[in-house]
């Protein structure tokens, strides 16, 4: 096998197995963001792909998919179940998004997760060129940094975290936390999404570890340097924008308001089903305007997508079932036979019914108790060309610390809530113009484009300055 100069190791690989009108079976990228960031750089560079083809016991031979090189990691029934439902789903999520639920601390999942991160390290290791660099992503993957550098020094490594990364007095919960702190300074960069997240990283080192810190740097035992810096993450704007545009999806979106009895206003969520999302918060506000007579449901109805996931872990199947008794009771309470309270639909959708949900909806909710970032604040974003529509947005997720023209909210504040919702749907045209054109232009300067190449060019950096140190230790 020819070595790959950039090598990208993700839990997942990007593609999905389709079946072709002819009966044949395939491969095809999904159109995920982070393919989408890391497509041009895969194809002009000498680059390959390790991650799990989301099948258990699989093994597949490398192979290439639209003209990415993937290298397949198999995982055994058990080890999805420990490592990845288990160690990263049921102990690092919930601990990492602020002990929103309880996490659980498994032993045997901690074992299967030193296991499994240590396959993605060696396939890495074996594929990556002399010289060259691999680019871990996300939290099921934290010790992957330091088994590749002990299987490759001459590499240089980055890591991108892409969800938060708690206050020490909650990651000191974690009992294997030291072993986490050293697996991430393996890598030359660390990214996060906010300063806070870096900011919290670097406390935890200095108080765990005590390594000296210096600004965004971390010196290492070894003399190695080690970047912690927050890289926003962001979405790959054109697609949305296209399709924004179609005439056939500006149909689909009028259709959708005329479904819905024509309500005066449609508000919107989006959000894999995690309780992470303050789906039921949400649900709990709207509800009481309703029950209070501050809205009604011909003024204003609730679409909420919850895409199904994480289904076989434990708190997603209670989360779903408090989520559907919820709805289920507002609806009874408050639906007529012509318009509906909440729309709800625990299914996914393709892109281009997104698209038209974003384009219909006059307030878009996203109101997480935690996030990372949240791509979907950025999306709604980009399909409103036309400068209307409103979004309001928890001051917990990361775009919050970007995206300051929207109606900010504590999810947690049921009563705040309310109130930003009365705003959001009650506001005048010339304001919602006036707050989405800068809205936009922050998403459309920074798209996932340039969240890549400031990365990469972090990384390009402190590559120079260990040759540059290097070539000095040996002068
Ligand atoms: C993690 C972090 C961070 C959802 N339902 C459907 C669908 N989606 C798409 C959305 C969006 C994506 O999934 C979800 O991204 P988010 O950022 O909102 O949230 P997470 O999945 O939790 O992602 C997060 C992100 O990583 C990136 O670093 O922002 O904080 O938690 O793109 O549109 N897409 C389609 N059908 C659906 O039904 N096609």
């Amino acid at each position: 096998m020819v070595a790959a100069e950039f090598v990208v190791v993700a839990n997942r690989l990007p593609v999905d197995r389709v079946v072709t009108a002819d009966g044949e079976e395939i491969w095809r990228t999904s159109p995920g963001g982070l393919v989408a960031a890391l497509e041009p750089m895969m194809h002009t560079v000498d680059g390959a792909w390790v991650g799990w083809a989301g099948m258990p016991d699989l093994e597949l031979a490398p192979f290439t998919a639209d003209g990415i090189r993937l290298l397949p990691v198999p995982l055994s029934a058990s080890e999805i179940q420990l490592y990845y439902e288990g160690f990263s789903n049921d102990t690092i999520w919930p601990l990492y998004h602020d002990v929103i639920a309880p996490p659980q601390f498994h032993r045997e999942w901690w074992d299967a997760y030193v296991t499994v991160n240590l396959r993605f390290a060696e396939a890495a290791a074996t594929a990556v060129a002399k010289g060259g660099t691999v680019w871990v992503h996300d939290y099921q993957l934290q010790l992957v940094p330091e088994m590749v550098r002990n299987l490759r020094p001459d590499v240089t490594i980055g890591y991108f975290h892409h969800i938060p990364f708690p206050a020490h007095s909650l990651y000191a919960q974690l009992p294997w936390r030291d072993q986490v702190l050293r697996g991430l300074l393996g890598a030359d960069v660390i990214g996060f999404q906010r300063t806070q997240d870096a900011a919290n990283f670097i406390a935890a080192v200095k108080r765990r570890l005590g390594y000296e810190t210096k600004a965004a740097l971390v010196a290492m035992p070894d003399g190695r340097h080690v970047h912690v810096k927050a890289f926003p993450i962001s979405i790959d704007t054109t697609p949305y924008r296209e399709l924004a545009r179609r005439p056939d999806i500006r149909a689909r979106a009028a259709e959708i308001r005329a479904g819905l009895g024509n309500p005066k206003r449609i508000l919107l969520g989006v959000d894999r089903l995690d309780y992470t999302k303050g789906i039921r918060h949400r649900i709990k506000a709207y509800g009481e305007l309703l029950d209070q007579g501050r809205i009604s449901v011909e003024d204003a109805t609730f679409i909420q997508v919850a895409s199904p996931s994480r289904e076989r872990v434990d708190a997603y199947v209670h989360l779903r079932d408090e989520v559907e008794l919820a709805i289920g009771r507002i609806n009874g309470d408050h639906d007529t036979l012509g318009h509906t309270a909440i729309r709800y639909l625990h299914q996914g959708f393709p892109r281009e019914e997104m698209v038209a949900m974003y384009l219909a909806a006059d307030v878009m909710l996203v109101t997480a108790l935690r996030d990372g970032m949240n791509l979907v604040a950025k999306e709604y974003v980009a399909t409103r060309a036309d400068n209307r529509g409103v979004l309001v947005l928890s001051e917990f997720t990361g775009a919050s610390d970007e995206l300051k023209q929207v109606v900010r909210v504590n999810p947690h504040d049921i009563e705040g809530m309310k109130d930003a919702i009365v705003v959001a749907l009650e506001m005048p045209r010339e304001e919602q113009a006036r707050r989405m054109r800068s809205l936009r232009k922050r998403v459309l300067e920074h798209d996932v484009d340039a969240w890549s190449r400031s990365f990469l060019k972090a990384l390009e950096h402190a590559a120079a300055h260990r040759h540059h140190t290097h070539e000095q230790e040996h002068a």
